[in-house]
């Protein structure tokens, strides 16, 4: 188990864990899943001549690109700049990060022997990204630090694919045919994913989100069977810090992905918010607590559609117990990201 570091803050007023809580804050809170990167000039400067997974393992430019839509946007929580790939990286897969295309696997994960092989990952192989959260601490001040990894799933899928999928066919057919093999290769990824959390959580994150970007190609049955035992191996892990659980498409089982040991429910655009904590509602149990779900591609329409529908996520979001505002999904490569600032104007100025 791992709690959080004596360093970090206690009695907080940050509005977004005011939020996670269940609490009331002074205004809504919001961040950008994709916040850093390609959207801003100031990251393209920076990366010019710098490889993804070399950027993602030096320190200083980890805490410069992390804080860049900090300082741009005035968000209420920055978001470690990483890869869900990286702890695979760390442990010794031969994965890259290909400009255009996302990471590529050197050898997919396909057999049993291929799972028996993986490596398993210590902490200390993590240092620069545990040094990088330190100088983030010490930067952001009262702003809270997201750490983040990738859930079981989305990691598998990556893994046995070879790089990014449409329809997922090879995972799904290892998940179908092959259950022992699928089961040893999920909880060798939690083991691995719980370590790079727990590394963040150590150094000073303030709260982690868990990414299955890609659980929703999945039934909730297949999902409850095959995926959900993992990621609540992985998230039973963390103590001390809000738990953020997002998929994308998940809205069929999204009492499942809360289960599976959520403070905050990410929402994608599918779903609207007050359907989602319908949803989400369990008598006896607080009310949920959700995250986002502005769909990002209403950033290309002009600003009054877009302050139209950022009053209607939030006034949807007033259902909840709480909410996070943010986009359904990551922001878009070509989004303009001075609307984005003119976003986190708007929802400042709304009543939580
Ligand atoms: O050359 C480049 O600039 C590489 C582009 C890039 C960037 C900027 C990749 C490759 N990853 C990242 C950073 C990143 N990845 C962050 C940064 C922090 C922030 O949000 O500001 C985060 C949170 C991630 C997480 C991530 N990587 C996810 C989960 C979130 C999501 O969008 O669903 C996934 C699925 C990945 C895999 C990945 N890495 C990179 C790409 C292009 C992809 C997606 C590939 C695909 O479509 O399958």
């Amino acid at each position: 188990m791992t709690s959080a570091p004596d360093t970090a803050p206690r009695a907080t007023t940050a509005p977004l864990l005011v939020a996670a809580a269940g609490g009331t804050p002074a205004h809504p809170p919001v961040w950008f899943m994709r916040q850093a990167g390609r959207s801003l000039p100031e990251y393209r400067d920076v990366r010019r001549d710098v490889p993804m997974l070399t950027a993602c393992f030096t320190p200083d430019l980890v805490c410069e690109i992390t804080m860049q839509p900090v300082r741009r946007h005035g968000v209420d929580a920055a978001i470690l700049f990483s890869d869900i790939v990286v702890p695979l990286v760390a442990a010794g897969i031969d994965v890259d990060i290909v400009p255009g295309t996302g990471p590529v696997v050197a050898a997919p994960v396909r057999t049993s022997q291929a799972v028996a092989g993986l490596p398993g990952l210590a902490p200390e192989q993590l240092a620069p990204v545990a040094e990088a959260v330190r100088l983030l601490r010490a930067e952001l001040g009262e702003t809270p630090l997201i750490g983040f990894a990738g859930a079981p799933f989305t990691l598998a899928s990556y893994l046995i694919e070879g790089g990014p999928s449409r329809h997922h066919e090879r995972t799904k057919a290892l998940m179908y045919s092959d259950p022992d093999t699928w089961h040893a290769l999920l909880g060798a990824l939690a083991g691995i994913t719980r370590t790079f959390l727990e590394v963040q959580i150590a150094a000073g994150v303030s709260a982690v989100q868990l990414f299955d970007s890609w659980a929703g190609a999945l039934s909730e049955r297949d999902y409850r069977e095959f995926v959900l035992p993992h990621s609540s191996a992985v998230l039973a892990a963390v103590e001390g810090v809000p738990r953020i659980h997002f998929g994308v498409g998940t809205g069929e089982f999204l009492p499942a992905m809360r289960e599976a040991g959520a403070d905050v429910v990410g929402v994608d655009w599918r779903v609207p918010l007050d359907e989602a904590v319908r949803r989400l509602t369990v008598p006896g149990r607080p009310a949920p607590v959700v995250q986002g779900n502005l769909d990002p591609a209403v950033l290309f329409a002009d600003f009054d559609v877009v302050e139209r529908e950022v009053r209607r996520v939030v006034a949807e979001g007033r259902a909840a117990g709480g909410h996070i505002v943010n986009l359904g999904h990551g922001v878009l490569p070509d989004t303009d990201p001075t609307l984005l600032t003119r976003v986190v104007d708007l929802v400042h100025s709304l009543a939580p």
